[in-house]
């Protein structure tokens, strides 16, 4: 599915993240960026050591959870990585929302500051995080087209679900999104 906000393209599909060919890819980081499993552990399995030195040497402190830092992308087709840290679900009461909303404008921010014309990205949170997968995709979505709607960049923004279950997910809430924003 693929909606127009404004001159920009905002779709979705079922994939693997670190196979797109698009400026920038987003990273389901840790606030160490200490790397780890799902999609982390493919990007660094797929994009080579060089990543995780450049982390280390730019970013000793980490990245706190909600916002996003940026690396060069080793052997990945994408020219950037944006390491994006999401929260862990732990109820929906402190703080996750703002927390996950946070992360995906980082990431989208940090693409537009590096004159990225495309970026995807991953359900963010909803792995080892344990985000609800229905939540998180209205959050993930609603933020993407705000964004979109002030910026109007980057050109191109693709949501890479890997399951069907995610991707109907995301789908059944760009559908209503796309009606309340009358997209
Ligand atoms: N491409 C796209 N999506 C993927 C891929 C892939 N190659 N692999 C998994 N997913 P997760 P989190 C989906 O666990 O919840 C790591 O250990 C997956 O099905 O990658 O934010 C980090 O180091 C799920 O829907 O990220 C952190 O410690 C979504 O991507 C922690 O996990 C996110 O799952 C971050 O947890």
């Amino acid at each position: 599915m693929e909606v127009r906000v404004g001159e920009a393209t905002l779709e979705l599909c079922q994939g693997d993240i670190t196979l797109q060919q698009v400026d920038s890819i987003v990273n389901a980081a840790n606030s160490r960026l200490a790397g780890g499993g799902g999609v982390d552990g493919a990007i660094h399995r797929r994009g080579g050591p060089a990543i995780m030195q450049e982390t280390d040497a730019r970013y000793t402190q980490g990245c706190p959870t909600g916002s996003a830092v940026i690396s060069t992308a080793g052997n990945l087709p994408a020219r950037y990585v944006i390491h994006a840290v999401g929260p862990v679900w732990s109820g929906g009461q402190r703080g996750e929302a703002e927390q996950l909303a946070g992360a995906y404008r980082r990431s989208l921010e940090l693409a537009v500051e590096h004159d990225c014309q495309s970026i995807a990205l991953p359900a963010l949170s909803t792995g080892a995080y344990r985000y609800p997968m229905d939540q998180a995709a209205r959050m993930a979505l609603s933020t993407a087209v705000e964004f979109l709607k002030t910026h109007g960049r980057p050109k191109l923004v693709r949501f890479v679900l890997f399951d069907a279950a995610a991707h109907g997910a995301f789908t059944a809430a760009l559908e209503s999104l796309a009606e309340e924003f009358r997209l």
